[in-house]
């Protein structure tokens, strides 16, 4: 109990928290129907007005947005408030080129710091602790983000920005950096490179991290626990909301609590549209309930996760938790009619200790038919024999979650190229229709 940053709010009752919800719904669906086009057009052709809205089930009766949605409008056309009430911008680059913009007004500043500074602070964020921030400062929401928070905190910020790895770590060791956040497979190869410069990263100071924008599955939580010999809790967020800091796990890891007075949560089929039973697992779907520059009604996020429907959490907070992102339905990918998340695949190598901390599935067609081939780097040079004999083992265990058998190959550690701010786990060289 005593990690919390907001106490009142993240311990709310239940019952109070969903008046809140009612009110803020109300006021937010006013101001898209009057101040954005999109909405308006929308909500005509739905036949719904802001008088409509009267329990929190009625946001099914609002229309969904899409990332597309925000794409046709760019950059500007989704915005509530006058670009003179802006004080900032984010994008997120996706893969068509076009990129989601998101505009903040200083109220939108203030509460996305108060997030971050909630998950910072659950995650075990004391003003005592030397903060490194090893993410890029830019467009990207990361660094700002995890900023805004830890300096709300009261932490020492080292703004290190993402690169230069070595320096990086030198960085740790130098100032005695105690907490660290970034993005969970640079933290991994983080620890790749203390260890090429003779420092044991679980010797460093650092107790503590918050990690997030891309999957962590637990054996990926586990790994790096285990290189840095520290705590881990993983964060998830997206530009549309508001960047990092929608929610997070506590000290029990059980899932993570997003935080319901500043969004209502649907969990939707995201091929029927229609919301999934409790506890069954869907895409998240999220509206936004305090943003200004930019408010967002029932936007597909696209993550597939499952919702809890427990009241309250052992550690105190109200705010329901949702189990770590399993994928996102569009990184699902179909092969021999089997459906195959990334996540499943990681979850079998990260058991093994052999396996080093980079892989990727490359897709191909042979014979007009599909292929997978897993690519797997060890964890140090290994014999032929060695090899071989790990390659068979991965393919029955991998053969044993997604019923076909796939080809595997071991290479040396450090083989497959870094690509980008996020681990690219898919390369898809399947010939198209
Ligand atoms: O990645 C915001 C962020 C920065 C979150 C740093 C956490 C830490 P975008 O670039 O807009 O924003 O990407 C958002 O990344 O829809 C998810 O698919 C994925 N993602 C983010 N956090 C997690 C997580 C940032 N903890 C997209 N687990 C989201 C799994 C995550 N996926």
């Amino acid at each position: 109990m005593d990690n919390l940053f907001n106490k009142k709010m993240e311990t709310l009752p239940r019952k109070s928290v969903e008046e809140l919800q009612l009110k803020r719904l109300k006021k937010t669906v006013k101001i898209v129907i009057d101040n954005v086009p999109f909405y308006r057009r929308k909500c005509k052709e739905l036949n719904v007005t802001a008088d409509d809205i009267k329990t929190l089930d009625d946001v099914k009766k609002l229309p969904f947005t899409t990332k597309n949605d925000l794409r046709t409008n760019a950059p500007f056309g989704m915005l509530a408030t006058p670009i003179e009430k802006c004080v900032e911008l984010h994008s997120s680059s996706g893969t068509t080129g076009i990129p989601i913009t998101v505009c903040y007004t200083p109220n939108d500043i203030g509460v996305w710091s108060e997030l971050m500074a909630r998950c910072l602070s659950m995650s075990g964020l004391t003003k005592k602790d030397i903060f490194q921030n090893p993410i890029p400062y830019g467009t990207f929401t990361g660094a700002f983000g995890f900023h805004y928070g830890a300096q709300k905190v009261g932490a020492l910020v080292i703004p290190s920005g993402m690169g230069q790895s070595e320096r990086q770590v030198k960085l740790m060791e130098y100032y005695k950096t105690t907490f660290i956040s970034g993005v969970a497979s640079y933290i991994l190869r983080l620890g790749q490179v203390a260890k090429s410069i003779g420092i044991d990263p679980s010797k460093l100071q650092v107790r503590s991290g918050l990690f997030g924008a891309e999957m962590i599955t637990s054996g990926l939580k586990q790994r790096i626990s285990d290189t840095w010999n520290m705590d881990v809790h993983d964060i998830y967020g997206l530009t549309e909301m508001c960047g990092p800091g929608v929610s997070t796990d506590c000290d029990y890891h059980d899932g993570l609590h997003l935080w319901e007075d500043h969004f209502l949560i649907e969990c939707i089929d995201p091929v029927s549209l229609e919301s999934v039973g409790p506890e069954e697992e869907g895409e998240l779907v999220l509206t936004t309930l305090t943003k200004e520059g930019m408010p967002l009604i029932r936007y597909r996020t696209r993550d597939i996760t499952k919702l809890f429907d427990q009241e309250v959490c052992d550690c105190g907070r109200t705010h329901r938790k949702h189990t770590p992102i399993k994928a996102r339905s569009d990184d699902m990918i179909i092969i021999r009619g089997t459906n195959i998340y990334p996540g499943q695949i990681e979850s079998v190598l990260m058991k093994h200790g052999d396996v080093g901390d980079n892989w990727r599935m490359v897709l191909s067609t042979e014979n007009e038919v599909d292929v997978m081939k897993v690519e797997v780097e060890s964890k140090s040079h290994l014999s032929q024999v060695d090899s071989m004999n790990l390659e068979e083992l991965l393919k029955r265990e991998i053969k044993s979650v997604i019923v076909f058998t796939p080809s595997v190959e071991v290479l040396p550690p450090n083989s497959i190229p870094e690509d980008g701010l996020k681990a690219k786990r898919i390369i898809d060289n399947r010939k198209k229709e």
